[in-house]
């Protein structure tokens, strides 16, 4: 292994699980770089007996987490995220390394664990309920948010630390435990931030150290997650397919899901829409991160008096687009995560091809001095027409560009898929701008105007509708989520007092 990662291993505190020559454990987990398909570390999983342990600590734990005043959980999280301050290069680095964004969006992952915690310090003060009218006199109703245990975060390899920050930070001032399992493509990011939380706890009196745990494996240690009594939510981001399997498994125990799944996010671009901005936005959020994040930018409907224009400008824009390696300045687009991504995203061309469309890009490139790694050059799609490849979600930099005629049909195409996640429209009408806001409008979780689909800040709900999961996650009150609501009554008058006027009377 090249020295420049180890040392990115060693800065993030993971010097022992590297570098051991690949002489580890048979049945271990290793994990490859995907810029250019270095080993990394051969990583040790856990055992089934070993989850359930956890599964049982974290139990046993919640029991006194949930005793610890909101502002002392929340006094924990404002340590963790000052450690998370001081390691941010380190972090970011480690994601570049593990999952192939670029550093600056590696920091900017980050800097999402940072902001969560801070909001979560915010939130810790602020757990309120409600008191509502009784209709009895002398009595007094409240609904009231209680501590509901442990919770089950299941995270994926795109967002290898802030997917778990966003359920950890909230479920911990809410007075839950976590139990954690990384995407086994990106552990080393998970081990490296959850060694920062486990010191942080160490050096907390009066938070036991099983509150923030960790689980290392494959599927059957998400399944044994999602049957666990013990586990009341399970937090899944991931593809519709692993949603659709784990949602019922959950469900038949009565447990709770909370859902982030596919999207497949488009953008309209209206006769008023300012073009530069529109580019920029656009190239960011359909070819950033390679491509490879839920709120990814895939479908793009243009008016079409402008489509020739902004097709010209796109096509200029994605040719410049320096590919390479996510650790050196100035590349914009990394590496695809692995040979399947590449596999499915060159299968997605030939049938956008095969349905008749222009496919501009797309193809395997191979930056200098880099021997190995998924590169592609991010693919624009024109068609004059929406196509069946459109309505599946691939995990690729694919741009579907098509026209529109009238603002009813863009609006209708936006939402014509299975999936809603996240939206955007580009206008300087004021119509079409609330229209897309609107009851009639957008119907996703997210909606923009004047900037694209992708890079949510922390402080709104994330998450989407229809096969997106309908989770919420992240700031507004998706803090609800991690909590059990109770609904309470107090008779304070002397009398036995019935709701509804029943009388019972009981000698
Ligand atoms: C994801 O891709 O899984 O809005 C989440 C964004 C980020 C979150 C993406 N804040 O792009």
């Amino acid at each position: 292994m090249s020295n420049s990662y180890h040392s990115i291993l060693q800065q993030a505190g993971l010097a022992s699980v590297s570098g051991n020559g690949g002489a580890a454990a048979p049945g271990s987990l290793e994990v490859h770089t995907p810029i250019d398909g270095t080993l990394l570390a051969r990583v040790p999983m856990d055992s089934s007996s070993a989850v359930a342990a956890k599964i049982q600590a974290s139990a046993e734990a919640f029991l006194r987490w949930r005793e610890v005043p909101g502002p002392q959980r929340g006094e924990l999280l404002r340590r963790f995220a000052l450690r998370v301050r001081t390691d941010k290069q380190a972090l970011g680095k480690l994601i570049s390394l593990e999952a192939g964004k670029i550093l600056s969006e590696g920091l900017g992952e980050v800097q999402e664990v940072i902001d969560i915690c801070d909001f979560a310090v915010g939130l810790s003060r602020q757990i309120y309920g409600l008191t509502i009218a009784s209709e009895r006199p002398g009595h007094h109703l409240l609904e009231r948010w209680q501590p509901l245990g442990p919770v089950g975060v299941i995270s994926a390899f795109n967002f290898p630390m802030a997917v778990w920050a966003w359920n950890a930070a909230l479920a911990l001032v809410c007075g839950d435990t976590v139990i954690w399992k990384p995407s086994e493509k990106t552990p080393l990011s998970a081990m490296a931030l959850h060694r920062l939380m486990a010191e942080t706890i160490a050096e907390f009196s009066g938070a036991p150290v099983a509150i923030s745990q960790l689980i290392i494996g494959k599927r059957d240690v998400g399944e044994q997650l999602a049957d666990s009594e013990l586990v009341p939510l399970v937090s899944a981001t991931g593809s519709t397919a692993m949603g659709r399997a784990l949602g019922p498994r959950v469900a038949a125990r009565f447990g709770r899901s909370l859902l982030e799944l596919g999207g497949n996010n488009a953008a309209i671009v209206t006769p008023t829409a300012d073009l530069n901005l529109t580019l920029r936005a656009v190239v960011f959020a359909a070819a950033g991160t390679a491509g490879q994040r839920c709120t990814t930018l895939r479908r793009l409907f243009v008016h079409r008096s402008l489509c020739t224009r902004l097709r010209e400008m796109l096509r200029k824009s994605y040719a410049s687009l320096a590919i390479g390696s996510p650790l050196e300045g100035g590349t914009l687009i990394g590496p695809l995560i692995d040979a399947a991504s590449y596999e499915r995203m060159q299968a997605t061309l030939a049938a956008a091809k095969a349905q008749g469309a222009t496919v501009i890009g797309g193809e395997r490139a191979a930056p200098a001095g880099i021997g190995g790694g998924f590169y592609v050059r991010p693919a624009l799609v024109e068609a004059d027409r929406p196509l069946a490849v459109m309505s599946d979600e691939t995990f690729a930099p694919i741009l579907y560009v098509v026209p529109y005629d009238s603002f009813s049909d863009a609006l209708q195409m936006q939402n014509g898929v299975r999936q809603g996640l996240s939206s955007a429209i580009f206008t300087n009408d004021m119509r079409e701008a609330e229209t897309f806001l609107s009851a009639t409008g957008s119907d996703c979780g997210i909606a923009n105007v004047n900037t694209g689909p992708s890079g949510a800040e922390i402080g709104g709900a994330f998450g989407g509708e229809k096969e997106t999961g309908g989770g919420r996650e992240s700031g507004s009150d998706a803090w609800k989520a991690y909590m059990r609501r109770q609904t309470q009554t107090v008779n304070y008058s002397s009398a036995v007092q019935l709701a509804q006027g029943v009388e019972f009377p009981v000698d």
